[in-house]
């Protein structure tokens, strides 16, 4: 079965050839020098079927960006327009897993010509279970549907993962979180969090509950790398994971602004705090279980 029906638009011809062209003076010398001076090589992409030319401009890749969507018809819009798809790369499409949104989330997705698939099992980790299945990209990217993420940093991070060889990058929020972005109890559950779960995987990932990340979708391969939550742990559980079986050379964490939410938040600041912290400790000790499987039903 083909996992996108085709009339939800995903690779819709005007996105494909928005996507095809890029003409950036000097930018392929710009990337030929960054490259030179990191002493990186630019080794077989592996994904996009070819070689990964450094003299070309367009990154030879098709990206999906997979965003959870719950009631978030004030910030979609906005969402996917703060992603460039102005040629950088090959492809680039938008997956949006909405979770039985009640007010007009999916249209107005659909009306920017995203994919959309409604996701009726609830939870954050279940969208992602779904959307990283049905992904048609070579390298996936995700983000809230709530403005708070940079997508203009969108295709220097792709390109990053490409440049340096990485498998799967984290992005920081804590660094360069504006003001307002995360406020009292949040700010303070993030730092319980991440503290912990620095002290109890060790893993070099400052922050714990990121929800952005760039990774070839080829990572799932593996299926120790799955996370398997339903909930908002699956962050926490997918950066675990990606740490231990993808090696701290393949993987990486990067830092990006944070900005204040656009629209009300729905998840429960207690309630998925406890939850999550409940989750480092059941997770450490291998008592967890997978609820729901992998993909969509
Ligand atoms: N499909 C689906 N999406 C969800 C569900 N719960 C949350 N989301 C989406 O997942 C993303 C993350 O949820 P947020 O409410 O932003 O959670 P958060 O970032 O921890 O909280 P804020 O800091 O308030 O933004 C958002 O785009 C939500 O719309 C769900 O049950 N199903
Ligand atoms: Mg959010």
């Amino acid at each position: 079965m083909d996992p996108i029906p085709p009339h939800l638009g995903g690779n819709s011809a005007d996105s494909m050839a928005m996507c095809m062209v890029l003409d950036i003076p000097g930018s392929a010398t710009a990337f030929q020098e960054r490259v030179h001076r990191a002493g990186v090589r630019i080794v077989q992409n592996g994904l996009a079927g070819g070689r990964f030319d450094k003299m070309s401009e367009t990154l030879p890749v098709h990206v999906t960006v997979v965003i959870p969507t719950r009631n978030e018809e004030e910030a979609i819009v906005d969402t996917i327009r703060s992603v460039p798809s102005d040629g950088w790369c090959e492809k680039i499409d938008f997956l949006i897993v909405d979770g039985n949104s009640t007010d007009r989330t999916r249209e107005l997705a659909e009306g920017e010509g995203a994919t959309v698939y409604l996701e009726p099992r609830k939870g954050y980790g279940r969208a992602y279970k779904t959307g990283f299945a049905m992904a048609p990209g070579d390298v996936i990217v995700t983000m809230d549907a709530d403005c708070t993420y940079p997508g203009e940093e969108v295709p220097g991070l792709v390109r990053k993962l490409l440049e340096e060889d990485l498998e799967w990058i984290t992005c920081d929020r804590l660094r360069r979180a504006e003001e307002g972005a995360m406020p009292g109890l949040h700010g303070f559950g993030n730092w319980v969090l991440s503290t912990t779960a620095s002290m109890l995987y060790w893993y070099g990932v400052h922050d714990s509950q990121s929800g952005m990340w760039v990774f070839r979708k080829s990572i799932f391969v593996d299926e120790r790398v799955r996370p398997k939550h339903d909930g908002m742990p699956l962050s926490q559980e997918f950066k675990i994971r990606a740490r231990r079986y993808l090696g701290k050379n393949k993987t990486a964490e990067v830092s990006v602004p944070y900005r204040p939410r656009v629209g009300e938040a729905e998840i429960n600041t207690w309630g998925d705090g406890l939850l999550n912290l409940r989750f480092l400790f059941t997770h450490r000790l291998g008592l967890t279980r997978q609820v729901t499987p992998w993909g969509p039903e």
